[in-house]
């Protein structure tokens, strides 16, 4: 790797609190579990801790100084949002609880008013179960066909079979942008141009793509993108639902409540605009303003910066882990894919591996990571991942290979 990129990862090391500490047990902690959640750099922690301490007040009701401060910051995360995925305006922006929410909301809102028997959602056997479980929930109330695009073992989608599968029926299709398995990032602009060519919708679960590289939304014209916070940097409990105006607009409600509405009479009630229409209740406040702080620190890292490095690192990872016999890497290669690698090793349960990492310090996870289909398909139960972030270096990964020999050495006995 560039000596230039180590020096810059040496300082934003020191700007995450928590990648200081030792571990019970006398290691430092070596966090490669970024695909399940980032670790949050200290001016995320201290715009939260500011808000509670100083202007702590609900939004967009009261006219007095707190409330006026609080709206104004929590606006501002919806500005900075819509910057940093190049989206049209801050009204594109639905604030969720998380990708998982965002899903759920295109499911039971866009796809109550436009799903019914004949019609077709189109899938793929990569996603996230966040992207699986709302389609087969609302399936059984609405009575469309719920369809599948194949994955070759190679861990890439089967695009061979998308003419077959994607027609006239389909109204909307909806795919991971970058697998939090197999690391493959999907080739958004072509599956759009797809969709679009049968009169599709397109929903992109970009949960492990935002955090990631740079993602221009109207480049790659979906009319849907969904992320969460807690991946980026941000909080837990936020996330973000990026539609487009002419979808957004007719959609009912999901949830109603405070602050959706316009007026409320006995008779029955007015939806307010979008965003607000889709935003019931008193919402995740602090966390809004955190968002804000982890845009502002990967905006000045450089999501083009961050990506390269991920890279840098998953090709070493690539290099060292073939260096482990009968480990087993599940999907592409590295110039294919985003920054985290599933494994499996012959004769040590991913568990085990998990608990052995751990003792060096090392936390993966280790299971079927939400994706069971793709698991499946690829004939293996679960497998361990190691997923990469900003913050992590070639040393890192030296020490992951050491625990993974030190796994062996145990099972061999
Ligand atoms: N989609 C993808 C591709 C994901 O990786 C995840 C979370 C989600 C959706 C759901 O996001 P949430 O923030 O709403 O929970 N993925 C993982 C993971 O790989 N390990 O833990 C969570």
């Amino acid at each position: 790797m560039q000596p230039a990129t180590l020096d810059r990862t040496t300082t934003i090391r020191q700007d995450f609190p928590i990648l200081q500490r030792v571990l019970p047990n006398g290691s430092p902690l070596i966090y490669l579990d970024n695909a399940a959640s980032s670790q949050k750099p200290g001016g995320v922690i201290r715009a939260m801790d500011d808000y509670y301490r100083r202007y702590n007040a609900n939004v967009h009701r009261g006219v007095h100084t707190l409330s006026e401060e609080a709206t104004a910051a929590f606006e501002a995360t919806r500005e900075k949002v819509a910057r940093f995925i190049n989206a049209p305006s801050a009204r594109n922006i639905v604030y969720t609880s998380g990708t998982t929410a965002s899903i759920n909301l295109v499911a039971y809102s866009w796809g109550r008013a436009n799903l019914g028997p004949g019609d077709e959602v189109l899938i793929t056997e990569m996603e996230h179960h966040a992207n699986i479980v709302p389609w087969q929930i609302v399936q059984e109330q609405l009575g469309f066909t719920l369809r599948y695009v194949p994955v070759t073992d190679h861990g890439t989608l089967d695009l061979e079979r998308l003419p077959e599968l994607l027609t006239e029926r389909t109204k909307l299709f909806s795919f991971v942008h970058a697998s939090n398995v197999v690391g493959t990032i999907n080739p958004v602009r072509e599956l759009v141009a797809a969709a679009r060519a049968v009169g599709a919708k397109v929903l992109v679960d970009g949960a492990q793509s935002v955090p990631h590289m740079p993602v221009d939304v109207q480049a790659l014209d979906a009319d849907f993108y969904a992320f969460s916070s807690h991946k980026m940097c941000g909080p837990t409990g936020f996330g973000i639902l990026y539609g487009k105006r002419e979808v957004l607009e007719p959609m009912p409600p999901f949830m109603g409540g405070g602050d959706m509405i316009r007026e409320v009479t006995m008779a029955g009630s007015k939806w307010n605009t979008v965003p607000f229409k889709f935003e019931a209740g008193t919402p995740a406040i602090a966390e809004a303003i955190g968002l804000g702080a982890a845009i502002d620190y990967l905006e000045q890292a450089g999501m083009a910066w961050v990506h390269d490095h991920e890279r840098a690192i998953t090709r070493y990872a690539y290099e060292r882990l073939a260096e482990v016999e009968e480990l087993h890497i599940l999907g592409p290669g590295p110039d294919e894919r985003g920054g985290l690698v599933s494994f499996t090793l012959e004769g040590v349960h991913p568990h085990d591996i998990s608990a052995i990492l751990d003792r060096s310090g090392v936390a993966v996870r280790a299971g079927h990571h939400c994706a069971q289909p793709l698991h499946d398909r690829l004939g293996v139960h679960a497998s361990a991942r190691a997923s990469f972030y900003l913050y992590n270096t070639p040393e890192e990964v030296d020490v992951l290979v050491d625990a993974l020999h030190q796994a062996q050495d145990v099972f061999a006995l």
